[in-house]
């Protein structure tokens, strides 16, 4: 797919459903007694791997008036599947559901696409055996395909290496299966849609600080949950806006809980001109509409405890230093090396092909920014992430800008490219 240069990007528009939240109503819902309706879903190909793993353990997942209803049999309900789980290339399907998984009483296979299948799951094996649970690396390499046999489970204290939502979600969902209480405690606090949506459902979360302790053997009842609009696919959106010139964009009804917003926090230290409308709580989530213009940006510097919260949006800010003036540096950001690509040479690798000065380091990127984007051929190496990036990016840029592999945009937001010139002004 091409991008050349847009004069302005002027408009309204609503993205679709989070990605995070949707993947875990259809899970919770299955776990709960009664009709869970989740409006809103994200229909990506990510979320559809969820849904299809849930039906194969036996859950009724039905799709009516564009909304999606789930006949829960409660939390001991799931039957073993008749074949293996393959959870295409969601890091969030296999993470959550081997939490799941490991408190069943029948054993269960799983694998993904190749970009999963070299992805650390050795950081959920850990705690989960320690839980009690048989979960093996097929090949022996701490990676999919995982086999998991269903074992009774124990409550126990975990201190993640790393602040991680779905190393914390697996822990805390086998947690549901455990004869004791169970907790984890992060480095830093990671997005919380966990907690907030089993207590919703039910269950019994308690977060202190960055320690979430969760009591076994809840009931869980079948709830109406409305999924916000994404603020990961709205990054896209406040980027193009803030750095397109002559731009105005009213991005509706987003989700900005505080552990997934540091994404508005860079845009008020570069200084861009974004307004933040709040209006409502949704099933527990706040949301607010957008507005953003035309920016003049400084860089700036992102660490520590902000890092968790913004982790998927870096491909798109690292593109956003490029147009700051000064320095921006992102460190403490080692995770983007085993997300569905090498984010930080994927990014520095592409951008250099662009004509950015950019650095990667062990842990993140150095961007000086003021050096104009060039056209250039430019490999999304099939992480939705960075296709969204490089599409905005070519519209900032001189001459034409190929990006390979455009399409995996489907993982989490299939309306990007038309919602993308439908903001287009001749
Ligand atoms: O699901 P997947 O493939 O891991 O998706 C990504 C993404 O960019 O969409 C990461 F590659 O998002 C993760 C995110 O990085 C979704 C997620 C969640 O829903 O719990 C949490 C984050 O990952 P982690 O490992 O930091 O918990």
């Amino acid at each position: 797919m091409k991008f050349t240069r847009a004069k302005a990007l002027r408009g309204e528009l609503t993205v679709p459903g989070d990605k995070s939240i949707s993947h875990r109503a259809i899970m919770f819902g299955s776990l709960a007694k009664g009709l869970t309706t989740v409006d809103n879903f994200l229909k990506g190909a990510d979320c559809l791997s969820t849904i299809d793993c849930f039906r194969k353990l036996g859950i009724s997942i039905e799709e009516k008036e564009n909304q999606i209803k789930i006949q829960g049999n409660g939390l001991h309900g799931l039957t073993q599947p008749g074949q293996i789980l393959d959870v295409g290339n969601s890091g969030t399907t296999i993470r959550l559901i081997s939490g799941i998984l490991s408190g069943q009483c029948f054993d269960v296979s799983l694998t993904g696409d190749s970009s999963i299948q070299k992805r650390p799951m050795g950081r959920i094996i850990e705690p989960l055996s320690q839980m009690g649970a048989s979960i093996q690396s097929v090949k022996d390499n701490d990676c999919a395909p995982l086999k998991i046999q269903g074992k009774l489970l124990h409550g126990i204290h975990y201190q993640t290496k790393v602040a991680s939502a779905q190393v914390k979600s697996a822990i805390l969902l086998a947690g549901l299966y455990a004869d004791s209480p169970t907790s984890v405690t992060e480095p830093a606090l990671s997005r919380n849609h966990t907690e907030l949506m089993l207590n919703f459902f039910g269950a019994k979360v308690e977060t202190k600080g960055a320690t979430a302790t969760i009591q076994p053997d809840p009931f869980l009842t079948g709830q109406a949950i409305t999924v916000p609009g994404d603020i990961s696919s709205a990054a896209y959106f406040i980027a193009a806006g803030c750095i397109t010139p002559n731009s105005e964009l009213f991005i509706r009804n987003v989700g900005i809980n505080p552990t997934r917003d540091g994404m508005l926090k860079v845009c008020k230290m570069m200084g861009a001109d974004v307004t933040v409308l709040p209006h409502k709580v949704q099933s527990g989530e706040p949301t607010a509409d957008l507005l953003v213009k035309t920016s003049s940006l400084n860089g700036c510097t992102i660490e520590g405890d902000l890092i968790p919260t913004l982790i998927d949006e870096l491909p798109m800010i690292a593109v956003m230093a490029c147009f700051a003036k000064g320095t921006t540096v992102i460190r403490d950001a080692a995770e983007l090396k085993v997300k569905e690509s090498n984010r930080i040479n994927v990014m520095v690798e592409n951008l250099t092909a662009m004509g950015a000065h950019i650095t990667a380091t062990d842990d993140g990127m150095i961007i000086e920014g003021g050096y104009p984007l060039q056209g250039a051929v430019v490999d999304s190496h099939l992480d939705h992430r960075i296709a969204m990036s490089f599409a905005v990016a070519g519209l900032n840029a001189d001459g034409e800008t190929e990006i390979l592999g455009a399409e995996c945009v489907n993982i989490s937001y299939p309306g990007f490219y038309q919602d993308l010139n439908q903001i287009q002004s001749s």
